[in-house]
């Protein structure tokens, strides 16, 4: 048991000196967690390992970046560029991609990456002729849009075995794989900290950055999703443009009091649901008949971090995300995705008010 002894300072006031350090409070960073957790990993082969350290490197150079976004001249609009996606691209959201590319082609550790800033895949060279059996998915700095006001965005990534004849580059084919065959996927949120969240299919776990020594260091060992929750997370501008069954849940959760709480940044709505429970929902809009956001580098590892930690995620169709079989790189879709019994809760109203057949 920890003694901690009082000091009485010059007031005489006492403050309790810092409980010493014991075995369960220890720091574990990020790179250690990964080593130790290579043995649960069916291929462990070190090269999922070197993947998941690239990502928390790059992770923690566009950290710098997006903390001091106010103060350099890299806010705003790229000089009109826009994305894969036909977003308008901001500057971090260049800053960022560059350094994941840069990071993950260093190491070559991956064969092939795809961006929701790129418009096709990125073969990457093998390091020392090793060649590699892995494909890595990103979007580099989701909700970004809302950089230049000085609310938290995010990295989502999505990490799948190559399908592909390891001799020869990598393919579309690669990427176009249903979310239940990712390997590993996460996110890292940059907030009020910065905090790195992943799954390989064995439970979730949060690293939280400590500036002072330059580490991700374990700060939500196995993250659970309550089953319940008290908020929804929707942009409720579109209420008018949605369907009946997404009009009558939405009025539900009205008159169930549940708080509306709509970042405009998925990964940080997501990483609140994870924490205190809730549902985010993105339904069918005129503007985006299915859906605004991406299958492969935003729903998928999102879905993949919610149901390993006990959650469900769904489309508006009531389709498991992860089951979708993707047919284009840049492929949107409809969610529904949090708390089971949300969710479930949603799946009932669907199947009561949905107009079209399920
Ligand atoms: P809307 C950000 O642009 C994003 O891709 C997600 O991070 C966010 O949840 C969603 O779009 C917000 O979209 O149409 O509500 O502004």
């Amino acid at each position: 048991m920890a003694t901690t002894t009082k000091k009485t300072s010059a007031n005489g006031t006492s403050t309790p000196a810092p409980a010493a350090p014991q075995p369960g409070n220890r720091i574990v960073t990020l790179d250690e967690f990964i080593i130790r957790s290579e043995k649960d990993f069916e291929y462990a082969t070190g090269e999922l390992t070197g993947l998941l350290r690239d990502i928390g490197v790059a992770a923690k150079i566009i950290n710098r970046e997006v903390n001091k976004a106010g103060l350099v001249n890299i806010i705003g609009v790229a000089d009109g560029s826009d994305n894969a996606s036909g977003d308008t691209q901001q500057k971090l959201d260049v800053y960022a991609n560059d350094k994941l590319i840069e990071c993950l082609q260093n190491s070559g550790e991956c064969c092939a990456i795809a961006s929701e800033e790129n418009e096709d895949i990125i073969q990457v060279a093998s390091v020392n002729n090793k060649a590699s059996n892995y494909v890595v998915l990103f979007d580099p700095l989701d909700g970004s849009s809302n950089i230049d006001v000085n609310v938290s965005v995010g990295t989502i990534f999505a990490i799948y075995r190559r399908k592909s004849d390891p001799s020869g580059p990598a393919t579309r084919e690669d990427f176009l794989q249903p979310g239940t065959r990712q390997v590993a996927a996460g996110y890292v949120l940059y907030g009020t900290s910065t905090i790195l969240v992943y799954t390989t299919g064995h439970g979730v776990n949060g690293f939280t950055l400590d500036p002072s020594i330059g580490e991700f260091c374990l700060s939500h060992r196995n993250m659970r999703i309550p089953d319940n929750g008290q908020f929804y997370a929707v942009n409720q501008g579109y209420y008018s443009k949605f369907d009946l069954e997404m009009r009558r849940y939405i009025d539900h959760c009205s008159d169930q009091n549940y708080g509306l709480r709509y970042i405009g940044s998925m990964v940080s709505d997501i990483h609140r649901i994870l924490i205190q429970g809730g549902i985010f929902l993105y339904p069918s809009t005129r503007k985006y008949p299915k859906g605004k956001l991406r299958l492969l580098y935003e729903c998928n590892p999102l879905s993949m971090v919610i149901e390993q930690a006990g959650g469900k995620s769904l489309t508006t169709q009531l389709k498991r995300i992860l089951d979708m079989e993707p047919r284009e790189l840049h492929q949107r879709c409809t969610i529904a995705i949090g708390s089971p019994r949300m969710v479930d809760e949603l799946n009932a109203f669907v199947e009561r008010y949905s107009a079209l057949p399920l």
